[in-house]
């Protein structure tokens, strides 16, 4: 992260972000990715999604500095209730599907509810219900997604509690119950110490620090934290946005310490090394290698390309568009966690219809993107016309 060179846009928020929760401080990098994240503003306007803003604005807000000034100068705050508030309007017209996602709805209710923001409580009462189907993708429990809501319901249950806003009895105790419900669910995704995968397991970390004792039990807590750190050093997290949402977790931090009225951490013993993890690639391979590639729409296409050794998916895919553009045409946005693949042969994906770009490998749904997932000999690499 600290060497990365992603200093701007989202990821730059999430820099931020987790460098600022744990504490490691670095003036010259705190300022260039403020530096970033504003000129990201700038560019996007109101094309920032509401999730993107809300995080924007718990990087900028997070733990007593000078960047407060700019949230409320350039009213941040109201601006993500209208946003907010613009997911809910989509919910009504498309059949309960939000602009963007509930990941992003938590992210702007817990950052209304860390910086004062207006929200209704009966409102995330009725919309936050555990078996909200934007909890699940093809009916599997997105745990990224049930984490962030229970630090969102967790913060909204500590305002209401400390009196800082109004709430009947009944819908505190409706959200007490999701909360717990939603615990439930992370909890049983459970395997090996991680929570969903290896990417939503910093996440479920830091909603069971604020909502279950399951690391009071040391055994647990070793078991996660060694699996963890295996995958750290098998270089898992080596995207900047994969190691800022796991850092947090790993030093016992979570979202909710954002405004903590002192400075957040002092780590002065934070030991920064600057060593590469090892790496992954075998030593003694082929430098070409040969991969299936298809697209799944109601037929299938094929086709066999030839990339170097360590190449990623993205390579594949144009590889393929090369050979065939009418077949393997395809679109990207760029994302926080690398390029996002929006449409192929010209299908676009529709966050109003659910309907999403899959990527496959032998038949197995991937946990990276395009951009990360590096290919091996003889892969069966598919993308599929999906819905989630
Ligand atoms: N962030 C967001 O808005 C994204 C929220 C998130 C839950 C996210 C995972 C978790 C996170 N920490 O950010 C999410 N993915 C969502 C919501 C989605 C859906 C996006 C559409 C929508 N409604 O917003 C959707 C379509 C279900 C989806 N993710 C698809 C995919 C696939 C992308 C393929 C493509 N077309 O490019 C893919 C690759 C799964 C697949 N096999 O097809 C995928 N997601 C993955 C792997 C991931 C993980 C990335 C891990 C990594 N190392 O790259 C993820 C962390 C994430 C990003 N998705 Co989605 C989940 C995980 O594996 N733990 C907020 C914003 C401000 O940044």
């Amino acid at each position: 992260m600290v060497n990365s060179k992603y200093t701007r846009g989202i990821q730059a928020a999430n820099t931020l972000l987790s460098l600022r929760l744990v504490g490691i401080q670095n003036q010259s990098l705190e300022h260039q990715l403020t530096q970033g994240i504003q000129e990201d503003m700038k560019r996007k306007g109101s094309d920032l999604t509401s999730g993107q803003l809300a995080l924007i604005i718990l990087a900028l807000g997070a733990c007593k500095n000078t960047d407060e000034v700019f949230i409320s100068d350039a009213h941040l705050v109201r601006k993500l209730e209208e946003k907010f508030q613009a997911e809910i309007e989509n919910m009504e017209i498309h059949n309960g599907n939000p602009l963007t996602n509930y990941y992003q709805l938590s992210l702007d209710v817990l950052a209304l509810c860390l910086f004062s923001g207006d929200y209704s409580v009966t409102e995330i009462v009725d919309r936050f219900t555990p078996d909200n189907k934007n909890y699940y993708f093809g009916g599997h429990f997105s745990v990224d997604t049930g984490a962030m809501a229970v630090l969102a319901l967790t913060c909204v249950q500590r305002s209401i509690t400390s009196g800082k806003i109004e709430a009947d009895e009944k819908d505190l105790n409706k959200i007490n119950h999701y909360r717990e419900s939603l615990v439930n669910k992370t909890l049983s995704e459970e395997k090996d110490g991680l929570f969903g995968n290896t990417y939503s397991t910093g996440e479920a970390m830091q909603a069971l620090f604020v909502s279950s004792n399951y690391f009071e039990n040391e055994q647990n807590c070793q078991k996660t934290l060694h699996t963890v750190l295996r995958n750290v050093s098998q270089g898992a997290f080596r995207t900047p946005t994969a190691a800022a949402q796991i850092l947090p977790a790993l030093m016992g931090k979570t979202y909710l310490d954002v405004n903590k009225d002192s400075a957040c951490a002092h780590s002065p013993d934070f030991n920064i090394s600057s060593d590469d993890p090892v790496s992954v690639t075998p030593t003694a391979s082929p430098s070409k290698i040969t991969v299936n590639y298809s697209v799944q729409i109601n037929k299938t296409y094929s086709t066999s390309v030839t990339v170097k050794n360590g190449s990623v998916f993205l390579d594949v895919m144009e590889a393929a568009q090369k050979k065939n553009r009418t077949l393997f045409c395809f679109t990207t946005e760029e994302s926080s966690w690398g390029p996002y693949v929006t449409s192929v042969q010209g299908i676009q994906a529709n966050n109003n219809d659910r309907t999403y770009w899959e990527l496959l490998s032998n038949g197995k749904s991937l946990s990276q993107g395009v951009g990360s997932y590096v290919v091996k000999d003889g892969d069966n690499l598919e993308v599929r016309w999906a819905k989630y």
